[in-house]
């Protein structure tokens, strides 16, 4: 599929842009809005692409079931698992793979369309956590890009280091650019179907992401995320398992060079290519963080979502995205507008 993708890149980047563009300025109703755009990028797609003129030539009726099947169903797209089956099957069966592991979603229509299939039970509310929420291929190209963004566009802190994606988050509002289609094509369907931003009023998908990169070795300090953002985050993460440690919030008045153990509530072990959702209290009323280490002995910890007993894990590199959504933005537009 990473052909393919790059294929599309090539040869259509004006309608990817175009498509990105109108996702970000219809943040309600962009499945509707911006149908004219998404015929435009599958037209250019389908014209250009080898892999996709061979899946058009061979599922041109199950391609158009689908669309049908959308379009009498926009706000109930749920109702169109069966044609999405059938079309999986289809294009898979034409690219010449083995029909294998299909995305968990699409097997079990539950999944496909209700968070809650994934809530972690015996955490606080809510922390939702989905593993293999993206291909080995998606992975494989989402870290190509993420080391391919300009040196610049790094930050270094001590113990990581982060890049923004969508705008610097100020106090005064981010500057808002468009997410790169890269960053988005992977991962939005997916939180749209599972409704994870739902609840906000003024967006339904993430306008910011920020990347952070942790060497074996490295971590983050228990943090709060903080009142600049609607309280759910989205985490992909790539490259390497971590275990992520939730604190009550008191661990904030101790010092910080000495780590109240006594507050560390919970952790969970996040495998790459997993989404985790982070919500309520979780989010508002806990603080998370990653302890420094390059191997993470499972049974010294309260790991509540590792269900198989995998022993002590060696940390490699990890990269994870989190998907927020900054509410206060001031669009780039505004400033780059000709008098
Ligand atoms: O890397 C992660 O999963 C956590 C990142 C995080 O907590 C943050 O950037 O605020």
């Amino acid at each position: 599929m990473d052909q393919t993708l790059e294929e599309v890149v090539k040869h259509c980047s004006q309608q990817l842009d175009s498509y990105q563009r109108c996702i970000e300025n219809n943040p309600q109703d962009w499945g509707v809005a911006c149908l004219k755009f998404r015929s435009e990028l599958n037209k250019c797609a389908e014209e250009n692409v080898t892999e996709l003129k061979r899946v058009k030539a061979k599922c041109s009726s199950v391609i158009a079931a689908f669309d049908n099947c959308l379009q009498k169903n926009q706000k109930d797209p749920e109702k169109c698992i069966k044609e999405l089956k059938q079309l999986y099957h289809c294009t898979e069966e034409a690219a010449g793979r083995k029909l294998s592991s299909p995305p968990p979603e699409i097997v079990d229509n539950k999944k496909f369309i209700d968070l809650s299939t994934f809530q972690i039970q015996s955490a606080p509310p809510s922390a939702y956590y989905i593993e293999e929420y993206i291909s080995v291929d998606e992975e494989k190209l989402l870290l190509d890009k993420v080391y391919a963004a300009p040196k610049p566009k790094w930050v270094t802190l001590k113990n990581r280091r982060l890049q923004n994606w969508g705008g610097i988050p100020k106090d005064r509002g981010m500057l808002s650019e468009p997410l790169p289609s890269w960053l988005t094509e992977p991962v939005f369907p997916r939180l749209a179907f599972l409704k994870v931003f739902d609840k906000c009023a003024a967006h339904k998908l993430p306008n910011h992401c920020l990347v952070n990169e942790y060497i074996s070795g490295q971590g983050i300090m228990p943090h709060e995320d903080g009142p600049s953002y609607y309280p759910t985050v989205a985490t992909v993460s790539l490259g390497s398992h971590t275990v992520l440690d939730f604190y009550n919030h008191r661990y904030q008045n101790a010092d910080k060079g000495n780590m109240d153990s006594n507050s560390l509530v919970f952790s969970l072990l996040i495998k790459p290519r997993s989404l985790l959702v982070l919500q309520d209290d979780l989010y508002k009323s806990y603080l998370h963080g990653i302890e420094e280490r390059s191997k993470d002995v499972l049974s010294e910890k309260n790991i509540i979502n590792a269900v198989e007993d995998v022993g002590d894990l060696e940390r490699g590199t990890r990269v994870s995205l989190t998907f927020r959504i900054v509410e206060k933005v001031i669009k780039a537009s505004l400033f780059n507008r000709r008098t």
